[in-house]
């Protein structure tokens, strides 16, 4: 890592020992680890250069005990940053409510602030690296007065995977440092395992000092100042301003998504906005599958899915995240770098996600949803009714506010993926495991089919870059407005997007492309003239699930369509599944002309993406065009 180029001054190693021993002497350094048990010298001078320019009052590194978790949970109770629920019904767990200004990310004050403004490509905010690091060292000047500077090691990744990244976020949120302890394989061995290798600073503040005699609120955040912000060639992640969820929780997009696609960029694999899940059919065959959604989509559901279908077993890998490489054996292998997961609790309910209802009964920190009066949590979609004298999210009694939802649209639950009941053996694994199928999957209510499978790599690879979806409350902004979002990844990606889709074409050549995943696009969103779902969607999902899984072992189920493969009348199981054929027919369909109108949109789209656009998926497009034309 080479903070010359950043702000950071190369420190003699004396000064760091008196600054250390300051720290000390002034009991500065709380419980936790101490700066001489790190190893990492890079480390030890990074920390100690944001102390000097964050100011905080003290220094915790984080030994990511349960202690420590304890510790944070019970200080934040005592400061209501948390409401402990009741144990009896949620043990260890807690109810966070942020600040209305501060409840989802934030696309426009996020940057990918690279050298060259073509590098960081038309569906990125840039702003010049000098000009952006003057902006952020103004603001994080004194930015932790008052405050406890936490020092997080993570690992993205099983310890010692091939696939996995170490990162260190400082913070001045207790929040934070609770959330990631979910999120990611946090504290100690992680330190071992970095000793002398590099790692990715991230660094976040919620932008509020406290000055003597200000009284903190629970939620401090800087709603006119929020800056996320990344750079891709000095891997760095600065955030100011935001508490909440993707602009705070820094492992999370910012690291395991933006920086880590560019890493993959550079070093020839792959950093996507994945679900990683395993199937197994009666017959005990086991196969892994990989799906891009955008936000709030439903990752999360299909991910830990019961299938309708008897004998049809799903476990969970992953729900947000997959980094996948090509191993010696030339297939794709992914690891799920996360730990936890930060769900959309809104709509989730025993009906929708048994199995996350499961993972959430304990050990799991709530933000935004409603306390009802027996100390549980609620939220809209949960159960039926809504139970009297519930607290919204706002903290008022609902009776009072019949106007105000229970839980903020985008409320969400931090729960450890060990704590699910479906999680898969490797999910832990370093090897990660291996890919066999890949499916992208957006909000459409019309033209795009319930499943289609892509005639090659290429032409998978074209499918991703047409993904659209309907925005969800996930980001902040319109919600429901239809927008192109290239492999679910448009929020996401750390460079030029032309030059991402030119990565995802690479991978032919990696290796044979008989050994490469095989790639569907899948919409469980199609909706008839009255704006019901045509697919009743959730458990009957799996029936989708399975033609994949055959499709895989190649069986001929499928009928040549202009637009790919599609199950043929046999294909999808229905077995004890009431749909009207209407339906069907329209879900199992080619739309000549929606499909028309799609390609002009597309051509038009692409535009934005200029001479980066490969000339092997406008290729693509043409070739539609014609097949369809001849339709
Ligand atoms: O980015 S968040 O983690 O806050 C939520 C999302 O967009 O999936
Ligand atoms: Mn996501």
């Amino acid at each position: 890592m080479d903070l010359k180029k950043g702000f950071f001054l190369k420190l003699k190693s004396s000064f760091l020992m008196f600054t250390f021993f300051f720290c000390m002497q002034s009991g500065a350094l709380q419980a936790g680890l101490n700066l001489e048990q790190l190893k990492n010298k890079e480390l030890i001078r990074w920390i100690l250069q944001v102390e000097q320019l964050c100011k905080p009052d003290c220094i915790h590194i984080c030994d990511g005990s349960d202690e420590e978790f304890k510790d944070l949970t019970a200080q934040m109770v005592k400061t209501n940053t948390l409401i402990p629920l009741n144990g009896e019904l949620r043990p260890n767990s807690f109810l966070s409510r942020s600040c209305e200004e501060d409840v989802a990310r934030v696309e426009d004050r996020t940057f990918i602030c690279s050298m060259n403004q073509r590098d960081a490509g038309p569906t990125n905010n840039w702003k010049e690296p000098a000009k952006m690091r003057k902006q952020l060292l103004e603001l994080f000047e004194g930015s932790m007065r008052g405050r406890t500077m936490y020092v997080i090691p993570f690992s993205m990744g099983p310890l010692g995977s091939s696939i996995s990244h170490i990162g260190i976020q400082i913070t001045d949120s207790p929040y934070v440092v609770a959330s990631m302890r979910i999120m990611t394989r946090m504290g100690k061995e992680v330190l071992n395992v970095l000793e002398n290798n590099s790692f990715i600073p991230c660094l976040h503040s919620v932008g509020v000092p406290l000055d003597k005699g200000m009284v903190d609120k629970p939620w401090p955040c800087n709603p006119e100042n929020k800056y996320i912000v990344h750079f891709p060639e000095t891997k760095e992640i600065w955030s100011f301003g935001s508490g909440y969820g993707g602009n705070a929780l820094l492992a999370k997009k910012c690291f395991a998504l933006r920086i880590a696609s560019k890493m993959g960029q550079e070093e020839g694999w792959l950093a996507e906005h994945m679900l990683i899940m395993g199937i197994e059919n009666p017959q005990g065959e086991k196969k892994y599958f990989a799906a891009a959604f955008p936000s709030a989509c439903g990752k999360t559901n299909l991910a830990m899915l019961k299938s309708a279908l008897p004998g049809w077993k799903i476990t969970l890998v992953g729900d947000d995240i997959a980094w996948m490489k090509i191993k010696e054996d030339g297939r794709l292998w992914a690891i799920n770098p996360e730990a936890g997961m930060f769900g959309v609790a809104v709509g989730t309910s025993y009906a929708s996600n048994p199995n996350a209802m499961d993972t959430i009964k304990k050990d799991t920190i709530f933000t935004n949803v409603g306390l009802t009066k027996e100390g549980d949590v609620w939220w809209e979609g949960m159960s039926k009714d809504t139970p009297l004298n519930c607290i919204n999210w706002l903290g008022n009694n609902s009776s009072d506010c019949l106007k105000e939802n229970i839980a903020h649209a985008n409320a969400r639950f931090a729960t450890p993926i060990s704590g699910c009941p479906c999680v898969d053996p490797s999910f832990d694994d370093p090897r990660g495991v291996p890919i066999s199928a890949i499916l992208f999957g957006g909000r459409r209510s019309s033209v795009i089919p319930l499943v289609m499978q892509s005639t090659s790599w290429q032409h998978g690879v074209f499918l991703g870059t047409t993904v659209s979806s309907e925005t969800t409350a996930a980001a902040n902004g319109a919600v429901g407005k239809l927008r192109h979002d290239p492999f679910a990844m448009l929020p996401f990606c750390g460079y030029h997007m032309g030059d991402y889709f030119a990565h995802w074409l690479s991978f032919s050549n990696k290796t044979d492309e008989s050994l490469l995943p095989k790639i569907f696009y899948v919409n469980w969103f199609m909706k008839d003239e009255n704006s019901q779902f045509r697919w009743p969607g959730f458990r009957e999902n799996g029936r989708v699930m399975k033609w994949i899984f055959e499709r895989i072992d190649l069986k001929p189920n499928a009928i040549k369509t202009p637009i790919g493969y599609l199950p043929d009348e046999q294909g999808l199981d229905l077995t004890h599944l009431s749909i009207c054929p209407k339906n069907l027919a329209n879900l199992l369909s080619v739309d000549v002309m929606g499909w028309q109108d799609e390609v002009k949109e597309l051509r038009e789209y692409y535009k934005i993406f200029e001479d980066k656009m490969p000339q092997k998926i406008l290729e693509e497009l043409d070739a539609l065009e014609e097949r369809l034309k001849k339709n």
